[in-house]
């Protein structure tokens, strides 16, 4: 291994391979290749660590020299087994980009001028204290990150709900995850899954819907490989408007018409029904069935069903009869079926419903606490779950899988937090698209932006950007040039990961611990330090008593104790030495909780296998959701669709890796992926610029001719800054857990005439 491997360096693998091929032979060549793609050279020490950008929450070994993180390989001992994609092996190159924010920033008649942490931090202190005073604490907000520490998100969210008493905490995670946490929530009575990457290994079906695997999330894909591999009768479906790397590789592929498929999902449950392949004994025992107000029958369910008949569906979902019945029969005879879902499901007008419809297929088929059966949605960042979801950093939610709408809630946290009975308010905050449109209104004045880059990222762009102008935006990251520095008032340069200190936790419940291995760039703080310094120029210095990472977990570790996410185990000394943990976790010695709700469990009682311990009578729910057509609906005058999303190997907005050569060499630049037929309909080739249109705005970019695009459908990635794809991109949110559908906007493309100068 270390001959070859001194032969054929990593960059010169990434170089000679595109990023799909690299990581597809790693997919192939087992771990061996990933070893093969580090070994460079000695370096000074090697430190154990976690991968900063997925939700697969990769454990990697960093190797440290002359005080620089030099290499990066994944950690063999970690639940990734050693398996990493190409963009968590261009970690090294990503910590030392250039152009670092290095120094505090203050716009002054236009212009941002370099300025003392001091003025900056006296400006920003005065600007939201003003506004509280004047406007009261609604008036001002924070809109975080899924890629900030836990400890952060969890001293923004205490300062803001619990200090400032606004319930304005929102961020990124809306736009991504709002819809699974909700889903969860209704379903189980609990945010979080029941189910963990372990099922893989088990499962006989996977049931893919609305998730690019193969892009988003590699190692599981490997994964799922291996186990096909392993035993050739695991059948893979996936549901997926697009032919992606992932549907290429599927048994079973099921190309639905954009925003169709929550009828797919009824329908399966209607021939799950028919064919009597459902579970009596488990639904008596565990389920309860609601129309969404009211307990109703069995009966009602099955009589609801029948409008979504396959051959009453079939047609407007694009597939035919059989191919539903097939994958109702798969899904429901298998040993033990997994379904892995994303953003095709989650950002969704009809999102919150689709989780749901999952999780009922599950629950109707006993699919469900035993190995490898399990509805497991794959998050996102990296920290969307323990840093958003758990510490409760959302708007409308508190620690804990607690609601801001229950008063008990309310009150619960009041307590623990040794404030007045009182202090937490009411009504929940502003959800992330609403926060931007309060902005617009200027009910909004003054907001904290921290590890995001909303100026790319929220849909309908231009409506946002103009209501962020009139705000008093405060923006701390790691890079000054961003598309949201460009209407920031202050910026704040923030250290990057492994600059500081803090805990990621990962899909499956997972806490993992990372340690600062190198000092920030020239004056870069920590998000930690900015927040605690916020908190002490507004007067609350003594409320959030936890300065240090490891104060802030050791409070934020008791706090859990008080609600059935109990890690009061998981200790950062634990932490230091083992492969992360999985929670519930209440003590020191338990090993924590691969599946959650079954034996095993702790707050499973003795002698029970399975219990939805979320709701008071122990039963999960199976919802009877009904299809509502999407507005963006295909027109006359929008004849496509537009659907956005994920290339292998660039990061959301591109500031970390559109950076990198290697990276930005093998996703190319931002463009229109188009099938043949549209395209010849259009009279397109290859490289010819289009304009598109839909209801929110009009954009012009170049096209690529795809077979993997189905007729009707345009597909295009959001990591090009100078390709804004958002501004074309719907706004339309799902009416629950107000997540935007960045899936299905109805679009019309034309040959752009580049106007004469
Ligand atoms: N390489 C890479 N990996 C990432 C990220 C990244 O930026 N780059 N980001 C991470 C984050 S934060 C997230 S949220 C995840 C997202 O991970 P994914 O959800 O896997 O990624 P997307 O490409 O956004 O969307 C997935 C698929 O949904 C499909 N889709 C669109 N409309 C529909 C529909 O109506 N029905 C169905 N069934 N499918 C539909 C799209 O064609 C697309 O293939 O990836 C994470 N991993
Ligand atoms: N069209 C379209 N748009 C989408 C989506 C889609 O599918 N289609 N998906 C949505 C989803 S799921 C997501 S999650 C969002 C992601 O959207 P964003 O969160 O806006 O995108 P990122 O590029 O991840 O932004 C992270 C920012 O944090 C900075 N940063 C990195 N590390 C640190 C740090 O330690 N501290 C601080 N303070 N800053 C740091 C980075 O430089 C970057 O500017 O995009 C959403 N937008
Ligand atoms: S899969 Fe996600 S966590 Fe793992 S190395 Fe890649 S980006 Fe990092
Ligand atoms: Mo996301």
């Amino acid at each position: 291994m270390k001959e070859t491997s001194e032969k054929l360096t990593r960059r010169h693998f990434v170089k000679l391979s595109s990023g799909v091929v690299a990581v597809s032979s790693m997919a192939f060549g087992g771990w061996g290749v990933t070893e093969l793609l580090v070994d460079e050279g000695p370096v000074d020490s090697w430190h154990k660590s976690a991968c900063r950008f997925c939700g697969t929450g990769c454990g990697v070994m960093l190797g440290k020299k002359a005080g620089k993180i030099v290499r990066v390989r994944g950690d063999k001992e970690a639940h990734n087994r050693g398996v990493i994609c190409v963009k968590g092996s261009m970690l090294a190159e990503v910590s030392q980009l250039e152009g670092r924010a290095t120094t505090p920033k203050i716009r002054v008649n236009g212009q941002l001028k370099a300025a003392s942490w001091d003025e900056a931090m006296a400006l920003v202190a005065e600007k939201f204290s003003e506004s509280i005073k004047t406007n009261g604490p609604d008036s001002v907000a924070f809109y975080g990150s899924g890629q900030l520490l836990t400890e952060e998100s969890y001293t923004a969210n205490k300062l803001f709900k619990a200090g400032i008493g606004t319930n304005n905490v929102d961020g990124n995670p809306r736009l991504c995850m709002a819809s699974a946490a909700v889903g969860y929530a209704q379903t189980f009575g609990k945010d979080e899954p029941a189910g963990a990457y372990d099922d893989l290994d088990h499962a006989t079906c996977f049931f893919i819907i609305g998730s690019n695997t193969y892009e988003s999330h590699p190692p599981l894909w490997e994964r799922i490989m291996i186990r096909k591999k392993s035993n050739p009768n695991v059948k893979i479906i996936v549901v997926d408007p697009r032919k992606t790397e992932t549907a290429q590789r599927a048994d079973m592929y099921l190309p639905v018409v954009p925003g169709t498929d929550l009828m797919l999902l009824n329908a399966m449950a209607q021939v799950i029904v028919a064919k009597g392949l459902y579970d009596p004994g488990f639904i008596e025992e565990h389920v309860n069935f609601n129309d969404g107000g009211n307990t109703v029958s069995w009966e009602d369910y099955v009589a609801f069903l029948q409008d979504y008949a396959p051959e009453k569906v079939a047609s407007e979902l694009g597939l035919t009869p059989t191919q539903i019945e097939e994958a109702a029969f798969l899904f429901g005879a298998s040993k033990a079926t997994m379904s892995l879902w994303t953003m095709g499901i989650n950002q969704r007008v009809q999102g919150v419903f689709l989780n749901n419809c999952i999780s009922s297929l599950h629950l109707i088929t006993a699919q469900i606490c035993r190995p490898g059966a399990t509805p497991l949605s794959l998050t996102g960042q990296s920290n969307a779950c323990g840093g958003v979801r758990d510490t409760g950093s959302l708007a409308h939610i508190l620690p804990g899988g607690r609601l801001v709408k229950k008063p008990e809630h309310r009150r619960e946290m009041e307590k623990i937090w040794g404030v007045p009975e009182g202090t937490i308010a009411p009504k929940p905050g502003y959800d992330a698209v609403n926060l931007f449109r309060a902005m617009g209104e200027e009910k909004v004045k003054a907001c904290l932006v921290m590890c995001t880059n909303p100026a790319q990222s929220l849909p309908n762009a231009s409506r946002y950007r103009e209501a962020m102008e009139k705000c008093f935006l405060v923006m701390a990251d790691i890079f000054e040039d961003t598309e949201t520095a460009q209407y920031a008032d202050v910026i704040l340069p923030a250290a990057f990961y492994i600059e500081k200190t803090g805990v990621y936790g990962q899909t499956e419940r997972r806490y993992q611990l990372i340690e600062k291995l190198v000092d920030p760039p020239g004056e870069a703080r920590s998000d930690l330090d900015i927040l605690v310094d916020l908190a002490e120029r507004l007067g609350h210095g003594d409320f959030i008593s936890s300065k240090t990472p490891k104060d802030v977990w050791d409070e934020w570790r008791k706090v859990s104790a008080h609600s059935v996410y109990n890690f009061e185990g998981i200790t950062y000394e634990r932490l230091e030495k083992e492969r992360g943990l999985q929670w519930p976790c209440p003590t020191e010695d338990h090993p924590g909780t691969v599946r959650r709700y079954s034996t095993g469990d702790p707050f499973v009682q003795e002698g029970r296998k399975v219990q939805f311990y979320g709701k008071p009578d122990n039963k999960a729910v199976v919802f009877l959701r009904p299809y509502i057509p999407s507005k963006e609906k295909t027109t006359e005058a929008y004849p496509l669709y537009l659907t956005t999303g994920r290339v292998i190997d660039q990061w959301h907005t591109g500031t970390m890796t559109d950076k990198v050569s290697e990276l930005n060499t093998s996703s190319g630049r931002g463009r229109f992926f188009i099938n043949p037929q549209d395209a010849f309909e259009a009279n397109l080739n290859n490289g010819d610029e289009i304009e598109v249109e839909s209801r929110y705005g009009k954009m012009v970019g170049k096209v690529e001719i795809s077979e993997n695009e189905s007729p009707g459908v345009i597909f295009a990635s959001f990591f090009d800054p100078k390709f804004l794809v958002n501004a074309v991109v719907s706004d339309q949110y799902d009416p629950v857990s107000k997540e935007p559908d960045y899936k299905v906007t109805a679009v019309s493309i034309k040959r752009h005439q580049p106007t004469a100068l």
